[in-house]
C-alpha cells in the first residue's frame, strides 16, 4: 500500500464518506489515487470556497469526517475563509493540501503558487486547525495521520494535512486508529452527580442543545434524556434543526430580543439552564433581554464542564450524558408539554407581493403537503426567515456568518445524504457561490433553491439604512438557470410563489432555482427584531 492509498483508508475508517475538491499539479498525484482506488467517491467543485462549505455541511449532516482535498497555494490559500467558519461552527473538517516535493523545495527557486515562503501555509492553518502534519516521512506518516484524525473528531475542529507530491506513491504501513484521549470515569460520575443535583433542586430548569450534541452524534441520547429528566428543551441559534424528529418538551429556538419572547423568558429566568453542546456566542446571545447569569447556567462544551464556581475538566460530551442516562431515573413525569409553536401556514396565493414570511409559509404548506425537506442556509435574512419554518435538520453559519456557505453547503448535504434539500440564499451570497449549482448537471443533484432576490444586501441595510451602497443589480438570476443546467422561475407575487414552489418539487432531476422577487426594505419578523435588539443594546452602549 501507498501512503495515499493509506490516508484514503483512515478517512473512510474515521467516517468520511466521500471528499470535495479540485486538483491542481501539486495535488495531480494524490487525486489518480483517489480516482483510481474509489476508496472515497469524490466531487470536484468549481472554487475552493466551495469545496470548503461543501464539505463541512457534509459532515455536520453524517456526523463522520468532512474532507476537502485541494492544491498548495492558491487553492489552500483560495479555502481559508470556509475553513475558519468550520473552525468556529465546530465541524470536523480534514483539509488535505498537495504541495512541492523535497527535491523541488530545495532547488533554491520562488515556486508557483509559493506566497511568502513555502512553510507560510501550513503556518496560516495553524490559526484555524486544532492540529496540523506535514506527510513527509512515510515511516511517521501512520501514526500521525492515526493522532490528527482523532483530534479531528474528539475536539471537532479542522485538522491540516500537507502532502507533497512525492510522497503520494511511497511505500506505506496502514494507518491504526489512535487511542482516543483517556477519561477520568471518576471525574465524569462526579461531574454528572452535580449536575443532576442542581437540576433536581431547580424550579425551571431548561436543557438547550447545542451543536456539539450533532458533531458527537448524540441527538438520540440527548432526547432520551430530556424525557427522563422531562426538561423542556430550546435551541441556539445555530443549534437550530437539532432533535427535528425528536419527541422532546420543545420550546423553541433561543435568539434573545430577536425570537419568541415567550422562548426567551424561559431560557432568561431558568435557575438551571443546562447549556449541552452550546457555542456561547453573540448570535446566540449577544441580544439578550438580560445576560444570561452563566452562574446559574450549566457550560458543557469543548470537553469542559462550568457549574457555578467548579469547573470539570476533560469531560467529553458523550460520556458525560452516558453518565447522566445512568443516573436518570425512567421517562419522568413530562412536565406540563409546551404548547406546540404554531409556524406560519396558509400562503394567499394571490397578487400580493411577496415577504420573506410568506416564503416561510409557502415551505410549510409544502412540507405539510409532501414531508419536510433538509435545509442548507446562507447568512442573510433567509436564515432569519427559517425560523419560521418548521422544525427539520438545517445547516447555516448561524455563528462565524459567512456568505457563500449556503448553495456548496447544500450540495454537500445531498452528495452525502442523498436527500434532495431546499437551499436558502440571499442575492447578494448567490453572487458569490451560486454558481456551483452549475456541478448538479455532473452529479445528478437537484436542489429546490429559493433566491431571496431584494436586490440589497438587505441585511446591512437594516443595520445602516442611509448607505447607499447597499443598493445591488438585479441579476435576473432564474434567467441563468437553464444554462446552467437547472430550472428558473422568476416570482414576485404568492400565487407565482406558489405555482413555482409546486412546480419545482414535482420535478426531479434537475435543480431548481426559484428567484424570489422581495422588496426592499422588507424584512422577516426575526431580522427586524434583531436589529432592533442590536441598536437598543448600542444605545446602551
Ligand atoms: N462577506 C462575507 C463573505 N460574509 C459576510 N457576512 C459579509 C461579507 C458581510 C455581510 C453580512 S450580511 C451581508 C453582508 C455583505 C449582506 C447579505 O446580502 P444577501 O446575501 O443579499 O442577503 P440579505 O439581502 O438577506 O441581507 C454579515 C452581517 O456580516
Ligand atoms: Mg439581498
Amino acid at each position: 500500500m501507498n501512503l495515499a492509498e493509506s490516508l484514503l483508508h483512515a478517512l473512510k475508517d474515521h467516517g468520511a464518506q466521500e471528499l470535495f475538491g479540485i486538483p491542481g499539479d501539486f495535488a495531480l498525484p494524490f487525486f489518480k489515487v483517489i480516482e483510481e482506488t474509489k476508496i472515497l467517491p469524490y466531487y470536484t467543485m468549481s472554487h475552493e470556497p466551495g469545496v470548503g462549505f461543501a464539505a463541512d455541511a457534509a459532515v455536520r449532516w453524517n456526523s463522520g469526517l468532512g474532507v476537502a482535498v485541494v492544491t498548495y497555494g492558491a487553492g489552500a490559500f483560495n479555502m481559508v475563509n470556509a475553513v475558519a467558519g468550520a473552525y468556529a461552527e465546530k465541524s470536523p473538517l480534514v483539509v488535505i493540501s498537495g504541495a512541492p516535493g523535497a527535491a523541488e523545495a530545495r532547488r533554491g527557486l520562488l515556486l508557483h503558487h509559493q506566497a511568502k515562503t513555502l512553510d507560510s501555509q501550513i503556518r496560516v492553518y495553524q490559526e484555524i486547525t486544532c492540529d496540523q502534519v506535514i506527510l513527509d516521512n512515510a515511516e511517521r506518516a501512520p501514526q500521525d495521520i492515526a493522532r490528527v484524525l482523532r483530534r479531528c473528531r474528539e475536539q471537532a475542529r479542522p485538522v491540516y494535512i500537507e502532502f507533497p507530491r512525492d510522497m503520494v506513491d511511497q511505500p506505506c504501513a496502514p494507518v491504526v486508529r489512535d487511542r482516543p484521549r483517556p477519561v477520568d470515569p471518576d471525574a465524569v460520575a462526579a461531574c454528572a452527580d452535580e449536575i443532576l443535583a442542581r437540576l433536581k433542586e431547580a424550579d425551571s430548569p431548561v436543557l438547550m442543545a447545542g451543536v456539539e450534541i450533532r458533531r458527537y452524534g448524540l441527538e438520540d441520547k440527548v432526547e432520551d434524556l430530556a424525557k427522563r429528566l422531562g426538561l423542556p428543551v430550546a435551541t441556539s441559534f445555530m443549534g437550530r434543526g437539532l432533535l427535528a424528529d425528536a419527541d422532546v418538551p420543545f420550546i423553541g429556538t433561543y435568539i434573545g430580543l430577536a425570537g419568541n419572547p415567550e422562548i426567551s423568558q424561559k431560557v432568561e429566568t431558568s435557575d438551571a439552564l443546562l447549556l449541552l453542546g452550546v457555542i456561547l456566542c453573540d448570535t446566540n446571545f449577544g441580544v439578550s433581554e438580560r445576560n444570561i447569569d452563566m452562574r446559574y447556567a450549566i457550560q458543557v462544551i469543548d470537553r469542559e464542564v462550568r457549574l457555578g464556581h467548579h469547573v470539570y475538566q476533560d469531560i467529553p460530551l458523550g460520556a458525560l450524558i452516558d453518565a447522566l442516562l445512568e443516573r436518570a431515573g425512567p421517562a419522568g413525569d413530562t412536565k406540563r408539554m409546551p404548547p406546540p409553536i404554531e409556524y406560519p401556514r396558509g400562503l394567499e396565493a394571490d397578487e400580493e407581493a411577496i415577504s420573506p414570511t410568506d416564503l416561510a409559509r409557502a415551505v410549510n404548506d409544502l412540507f405539510d403537503a409532501h414531508g419536510t425537506m433538509p435545509i442548507a442556509s446562507d447568512i442573510g435574512d433567509c436564515l432569519f426567515t427559517a425560523m419560521d419554518i418548521q422544525l427539520t435538520p438545517l445547516t447555516g453559519p448561524g455563528y462565524y456568518a459567512g456568505m457563500g456557505y449556503g448553495v456548496p453547503a447544500g450540495l454537500g448535504l445531498q452528495a452525502t445524504s442523498g436527500e434532495r434539500p431546499i437551499i436558502l440564499v440571499g442575492d447578494g451570497a448567490f453572487q458569490m457561490t451560486g454558481w456551483e449549482l452549475g456541478n448538479c448537471r455532473r452529479y445528478g443533484w437537484d436542489p429546490i433553491v429559493l433566491l431571496f432576490n431584494n436586490a440589497s444586501w438587505e441585511m446591512l441595510r437594516a443595520f445602516q439604512p442611509e448607505a447607499g451602497y447597499n443598493d445591488l443589480d438585479d441579476w435576473r438570476f432564474a434567467d441563468m438557470a437553464a444554462a446552467l443546467g437547472g430550472v428558473g422561475h422568476r416570482v414576485a407575487t404568492r400565487s407565482q410563489l406558489k405555482a413555482a414552489l409546486d412546480a419545482a418539487h414535482a420535478e426531479r432531476g434537475r435543480f431548481q432555482l426559484i428567484e424570489v422577487m422581495i422588496p426592499r426594505g422588507v424584512i422577516s419578523r426575526t431580522l427586524d427584531r434583531f436589529v432592533k435588539a442590536y441598536a437598543a443594546k448600542r444605545g446602551k452602549g
